[in-house]
């Protein structure tokens, strides 16, 4: 059990107002920027074995994307590709929220463990995922198949037989770390690139000879509604403003000491993803109302 808050917020304090007066929002108005929210389906899938051969030689249409070990010596690591459009991270916005779900089917979870994790990877060289097998030089790409499971990690979650409902939505969401995804897609827009690919591996395969693995039959049902895809929220950065309107003012004030009040981001009563946590720590707490007190007092975000 934690120690209570010892600071209390003693907001609100409209020094801005008090200051500058109508002022302050004439200047703010022309400020305010929306958060964007662009969805993107994967348009490339796939896998990649552990002898180093793609996929699609066996599997036609969209790529089958099994993943793990299949207990016979043979390891899949599968990947996929989004497509970016140029401009759509404005120069001083970035993606503050990134959601990756994939697709499963009903018996994709296939390991005597009680669960699996599953991680996204950076991906150095994609520039194999769309070879077809037609020869034997195309067999042996060790080095694309480590790539899809090694370098930084996107963001990761836990597998179990019963993550996702057997009927219905059948899509398993990911949170992905926003940063690392702007500098990435940053990256690849100003190279011309204007894709974005990651690499899916399974973390948690154990030395045991048995079949460790999920997404199977993941190309060959269409039922589940299409393929991966990728959630974005792109906008200003400035975690103190709760409510996107580009200002930390009485309103954020509102939201953060509500927040502040539950204290832990696993209260059921907190808004999803504990947006007033500003030091991602899990709770709201004093660290976190210093962070906003300075944004508070800055009142435009950057
Ligand atoms: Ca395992
Ligand atoms: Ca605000
Ligand atoms: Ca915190």
């Amino acid at each position: 059990m934690r120690a209570p808050n010892t600071i209390r917020p003693i907001f609100p304090r409209p020094r801005y107002a008090a200051v500058f007066g109508a002022a302050a929002i004439a200047i703010a108005a022309p400020l305010v920027r929306a958060d964007t929210t662009v969805t993107l389906w994967a348009s490339v899938q796939g896998l990649f074995t552990s002898y180093g051969q793609n996929n699609k030689n066996f599997n036609t249409g969209p790529g089958n994307y099994l993943c793990g070990y299949m207990g016979n010596g043979s390891a899949m690591r599968n990947y996929f590709v989004f497509n970016l459009t140029p401009g759509m991270i404005p120069a001083g916005q970035q993606v503050k929220s990134a959601t990756f779900e994939i697709g499963t089917v009903f018996n994709h979870y296939q390991s005597l463990d009680p669960s699996e994790t599953y991680a996204l990877f950076h991906v150095n060289d994609s520039s194999y995922f769309d070879l077809l097998d037609v020869n034997t030089s195309i067999w042996l790409h060790y080095s694309t198949y480590n790539d899809l499971g090694d370098g930084i990690i996107y963001g990761s979650r836990e597998l179990t037989p019963n993550a996702e409902p057997f009927q219905g939505i059948r899509y398993l969401p990911m949170t992905l770390d926003p940063a690392k995804v702007t500098n990435e897609m940053k990256l690849r827009l100003a190279s011309g690139a204007n894709n974005f690919a990651v690499g899916g591996h399974l973390t948690t395969i154990s030395s045991g000879n048995y079949r460790q693995a999920c997404f199977g039959f993941s190309g060959s049902d269409p039922s589940w509604g299409g393929p991966p895809k990728l959630t974005l929220i792109i906008g200003v950065p400035c975690p103190a403003d709760l409510n996107g309107d580009s200002m930390v003012d009485d309103a954020d004030f509102v939201q953060f000491a509500s927040a502040y009040n539950l204290l832990d981001c696993a209260d059921p009563a907190m808004p999803s993803n504990c947006p007033s946590d500003l030091n991602k720590d899990g709770v709201v707490d004093d660290s976190d109302f210093v962070i906003f007190a300075a944004a508070y007092n800055a009142l435009l975000c950057p």
